[in-house]
């Protein structure tokens, strides 16, 4: 039932990026993404391909499948032995609202770790009907939802009004000036706000620095996920992240000799 008999599809590995607790450096969760794995080893992001399968829904449902099947194999065995984590999703409207991801968590049998899931639905572009009824439907199937890519496109407030959210994950292009411009800074504040006043847990994408992680804990942020941690890895190295964590990046940096 879970095999994927699109070729493109196959070529894709789940690969896991840790997103960092910026309270205690611990690995709160991992972003599913999807790898092109060459013969060496090595992992790229699969743009074209991607873009190529996001104009075809049934690419999209069976890429979903196939991911959630790896979280299935990789991860579940984690959930039994480690309480602590979750593992978020990408999973577009055309998947979401319409109640095929019910399909697929009854399918591979993870109904038991439905509250150790979140979804995430990209607000880059207008969440559709479609997408909003898909909010629903994840929450009432135990699973949670992060608005993905938060500032980019459609944060408009009168899109965002009453949606059934639980995290907030901030596009890097609201990090990328908060070093140097006050305005930015404030602005990346006055989200934390905006999160907190929803009580929703926020996460900062694209960390690079160690100054941006200070500065996004000093902000009140909950979470921060990207390079200056780790890029994503293959499942293998998932449990070596939850032992380790990143506490010591969040010291800061000895002084220059
Ligand atoms: O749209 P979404 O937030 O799901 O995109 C996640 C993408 O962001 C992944 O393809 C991942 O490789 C990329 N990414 C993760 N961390 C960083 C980072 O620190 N910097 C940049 N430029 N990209 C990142
Ligand atoms: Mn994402």
């Amino acid at each position: 039932m879970s095999t994927v008999d699109d070729s493109r599809i196959r070529r894709l590995s789940a690969w896991y990026q840790p997103v960092v607790d910026l309270n205690t450096g611990r690995v709160a969760g991992f972003e599913v993404l999807s790898r092109l794995v060459a013969a060496d080893g090595a992992a790229a992001s699969a743009g074209r391909l991607m873009e190529e399968l996001e104009r075809e829904p049934e690419a999209q449902y069976a890429l979903i499948r196939q991911l959630l099947s790896a979280v299935r194999s990789d991860i579940v065995p984690l959930f039994e032995r480690r309480p602590e984590f979750y593992v978020s999703v990408n999973i577009p409207p055309s998947v979401l609202g319409t109640g095929r991801l019910g399909e697929i968590v009854q399918d591979l049998g993870l109904e038991r770790w439905v509250t150790r899931l979140v979804v995430e639905l990209t607000e880059r572009q207008a969440l559709s009907d479609i997408g909003r009824a898909g909010i629903d439907i994840a929450r009432s199937l135990g699973i949670s939802v992060a608005l993905d890519d938060f500032g980019t496109g459609h944060s408009g407030l009168s899109q965002f009004v009453g949606l059934d959210l639980d995290m907030l994950k901030i596009d890097r292009s609201l990090l990328l000036p908060i070093l140097e411009n006050r305005a930015a800074a404030r602005m990346l504040r006055g989200i934390v706000g905006l999160a907190a006043a929803l009580r929703l847990r926020t996460v900062a994408e694209g960390v690079e620095s160690w100054e941006q992680a200070f500065f996004l804990r000093a902000a009140g942020v909950d979470q921060g996920q990207g390079f200056f941690w780790s890029k994503a890895v293959p499942a293998r190295e998932v449990e070596a992240l939850l032992d380790r964590g990143f506490a010591g990046t969040l010291l800061p940096p000895p002084p220059a000799r």
